[in-house]
């Protein structure tokens, strides 16, 4: 059938409606136009004002708060403390491991970071909550804190074994490799910064709670509000069409969610509670701190004997996060000595969390620097250096690469950018005043898998309409999802309707790790595919239909026409053969979970991420790749870097649409120039405060700070990553990116910077 010759078709197709084509987002005009209602938009009757009060220590006791004032203000409803009982219980954690607690208090007496939420107000208006909120008075019984990373009583930390990577004898090998290099290179604390602020609308109908607010998993949220309350699942209606970006931070429900949506179920009404800036930089955790020290042992003719290394990153005090720092060390070259560990070290934060690529983008900042090092020191060109060790297998499981257009990465992008024309030497290109650099790094990011679930509806008018609670943040999941439904049943893209963000449609996992392309078009090709042969089977077997006796063993659907494939017989619309067969609608939901899977297991799936599929599974070691190259200038006066121009070719596997696949690129390239020489949150070291938790400290790239960036796809379809041959692309080009610009800036200077951010006072 002509479905399934269609999924062979080639990457970048020509017609613009089918998976390959380079169709615009399809939810662009709405978001233009402004018809688009995010969550806060909502305008709702009754609809009440909450705000919350953070603590201006990082670590003690509330000792006291006088709230009478406060309660008395013009409009205010109700003010929350740690005193107020909410009646929640404690939800389980996203592995779907109950709670250690058996209640929950979103509002804290102990409080172990700066910023983390000890009271809340809520009025009839949003200025009568703020002005009500001002006048709470608060009595705290400070103790010293950890600030950061660097504080002297931070110690080394807790080892994370489960983390540990070993094989030969690394220490040996390093000792006895003819030559050494050994750094260590720092990440600091950084931070999502998506445009729209996390916040919420919550509302209670009897035991039935409705939550508008910006997400990344909506069934994972749902559940943890239905374990707060105490509600079945099926309670709770999530509602998010439309995300001002998220980055890894929109995935939980967290303590400010829970705080109005107690608060709504207290007064009866809708509360809205908007995180204001300064709390979008506490109320979450951002990308942890690291430390990193990298070991390389190596032979004069360049090819690594031996990696040593060792990972650092910051977790809360009352909670746990670990950074992978190993992840991109243990596999992007041959080695046949390899050791990694892991320690974590708690200080006074709010629980650190994944920002784009957690684990891979500070792990090749780390080795990615380390082998430009090893490339001086043996005075090797730095991407040779790369083929001398490019991994024929995984190195750590020893297991067949899926698909790695790594060395095609490598040869495109050195091409198009130019790399043979670089002189070796330090310091050796200059324009003026501006030193030129030109360096090299490579990226990698996992194929993340998981089992996905929609709903696909032919209709009476011959329109389509697929449902998913999956979301769209703007990476194109409307877009890419329309163009599967519409390839898959043969219509004109334009009839396709594609229904996200909302937790009542067909269950979806999380959004996170960049696996929702693959899955969610894998789901709506299964479902879709359903659909189709459910019409056809119609078409060739109801009494009504046209279509009848022709005694034809198959049709064809094209263009939203249905027709032999021969040509013989009757042609109709769908509309029209809908119509004949006195049917309005096909429907049909495809899952590709396996068919013993038991309802529990379902439910699993899609509200924690236990039933994941590893990427690593079976025989195959499935990953994306990709490699940057980067020109800077730095002034040789004030030592202020410019990027001025980038390259990067991937391998993303098949794109379903190489438009969108590159804007993300692009989106992730543009990350890693803010975390290569602007980004860092940074904390004050009385009161471990964030000081710079704004739009205009908190350094982010703007307009004037990024080049033309190149993109180049060289990727082929990889049918052990996805249904349709596509590998992971959201988090890629962020991986790679910060030392490909750190190792230009020392081919500009001739100084090595392993401290993020690379600003002015480290270059002179
Ligand atoms: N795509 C493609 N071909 C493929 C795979 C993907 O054309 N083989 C395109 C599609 O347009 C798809 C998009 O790339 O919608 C991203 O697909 P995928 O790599 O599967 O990533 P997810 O859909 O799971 O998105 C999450 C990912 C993550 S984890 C973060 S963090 C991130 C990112 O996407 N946050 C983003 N990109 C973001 N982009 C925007 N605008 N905002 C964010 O918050
Ligand atoms: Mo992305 S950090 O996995 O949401």
């Amino acid at each position: 059938m002509t479905v399934h010759d269609m999924k062979h078709a080639a990457s970048d197709s020509a017609h613009l409606e089918a998976v390959g084509g380079r169709l615009s987002r399809v939810d662009g005009p709405a978001k233009i136009t402004g018809a688009a209602k995010y969550a806060f938009e909502q305008q709702l009757e009754g609809l009440t004002h909450a705000v919350l009060v953070g603590a201006t220590i990082a670590a003690g006791k509330v000792s006291a708060i006088d709230s009478r004032a406060a309660e008395t203000a013009p409009g205010v409803l109700a003010v929350l403390t740690p005193d107020t009982i909410m009646e929640l219980k404690g939800a389980s954690d996203w592995f779907g491991n109950p709670s250690p607690q058996p209640t929950y208090n979103p509002l804290a007496r102990e409080v172990s970071y700066s910023g983390q939420h000890i009271a809340a107000v809520v009025a009839e208006t949003f200025e009568q909550a703020v002005a009500a909120a001002a006048l709470l008075k608060v009595w705290y019984d400070e103790t010293p804190a950890i600030v950061d990373l660097s504080d002297g009583k931070a110690g080394d930390g807790i080892p994370i074994d489960a983390m540990t990577k070993e094989w030969g004898d690394a220490q040996a090998a390093f000792a006895a490799a003819p030559v050494r290099i050994c750094a260590a290179y720092n990440t600091p604390r950084e931070f999502q910064a998506a445009m729209e602020p996390h916040g919420l609308i919550a509302r209670w109908e009897g035991d039935e709670l409705t939550i508008w607010e910006p997400s990344q998993w909506l069934d994972g949220m749902a559940r943890t509000y239905a374990e707060w309350f105490g509600v079945p699942f099926e309670n709770v209606r999530l509602v998010s069409p439309y995300i001002g970006g998220g980055f890894g931070s929109k995935a939980l429900a967290l303590a400010h969610s829970a705080v109005a949506a107690a608060a709504a179920k207290m007064l009866g009404r809708p509360v809205k509670l908007v995180l204001n800036r300064p709390q979008n930089f506490t109320s979450y955790g951002g990308r942890a701190a690291t430390r990193q020290t990298v070991a390389i042992g190596a032979d004069r003719d360049g090819r690594i004997q031996s990696i040593v290394h060792r990972g650092v990153n910051e977790t809360a005090v009352d909670g746990m996060w670990v950074e992978p720092l190993g992840s991109v060390t243990s596999i992007m070259y041959a080695t046949p000595n390899f050791s990694s560990k892991q320690n974590v070290v708690r200080v006074n934060t709010v629980v650190p969390g994944a920002k784009r690529a957690p684990g891979e983008n500070p792990s090749a900042f780390g080795i990615e620097c380390a082998i430009d090092e090893l490339a001086y020191e043996l005075g090797i060109d730095p991407l040779e250096m790369r083929l001398i060790n490019y991994a024929e297998q995984d190195p750590h499981t020893k297991k067949a690469w899926s698909t790695r257009q790594l060395r095609e990465a490598f040869a495109a992008g050195a091409e198009a950018f130019g790399w043979a024309k670089r002189p070796p030497e330090p310091r050796s290109m200059r324009d003026g005043h501006q030193l030129i650099g030109w360096g090299v790094a490579a990226g990698t990011y996992p194929v993340r898998r998981a089992h996905g679930e929609a709903v696909v509806k032919i209709l009476g008018d011959g329109s389509v309409e697929v449902e998913s609670s999956s979301i769209d943040m703007g990476q194109g999941t409307y877009t890419i999802l329309a163009q599967t439904a519409a390839e898959t049943l043969g219509v004109p893209v334009e009839r396709v309707s594609v229904k996200l963000g909302d937790s009542h449609f067909a269950r979806a996992g999380v959004t996170g790790g960049s696996r929702l392309a693959g899955v969610m078009t894998g789901a709506v090709y299964k479902a879709a595919g359903q659909a189709l042969d459910e019409l056809i089977g119609l078409a060739l077997s109801d009494p009504r239909s046209p279509f009848q006796k022709l005694q034809a063993n198959t049709l064809q659907v094209r263009d939203g026409r249905i027709a032999s494939p021969r040509g013989e017989g009757p042609d109709l619309s769908i509309a029209e053969f809908m119509a004949a067969v006195g049917r309005d609608r096909i429907e049909a939901k495809g899952d590709t979970l396996p068919a013993s899977t038991t309802p529990q297991e379902r439910y699993k799936n899609y509200t924690t991420i236990a039933m994941s599929i590893p990427h690593t599974e079976g025989d195959w070691s499935r990953y994306s790749w990709c490699a940057h190259f980067v020109e800077v200038r730095v002034d040789e006066d004030f030592g202020t870097v410019r990027v001025s121009r980038v390259v990067s070719a991937l391998d993303s596997g098949r794109l379903y649409n190489p438009k969108l696949a590159e804007s993300q690129w692009k989106g992730g390239i543009i990350m890693g120039i803010g975390q290569a020489l602007l980004e860092e949150g940074i904390v004050d070291r009385r009161h471990g405060r964030i000081v710079n938790g704004n739009f205009a400290d908190y350094m982010l790239p703007t307009n004037a700070d990024v080049p033309d960036l190149q993109t180049i796809s060289v990727g082929i379809p990889d049918p052990h990553s996805s249904a349709l041959g596509g590998k992971g692309v959201g988090e890629l080009a962020i991986v790679g990116i910060a030392p490909a610009i750190a190792n230009a800036v020392f081919h500009a200077t001739g100084k090595r910077v392993r401290d993020l951010p690379i600003t002015l006072e480290k270059l002179i």
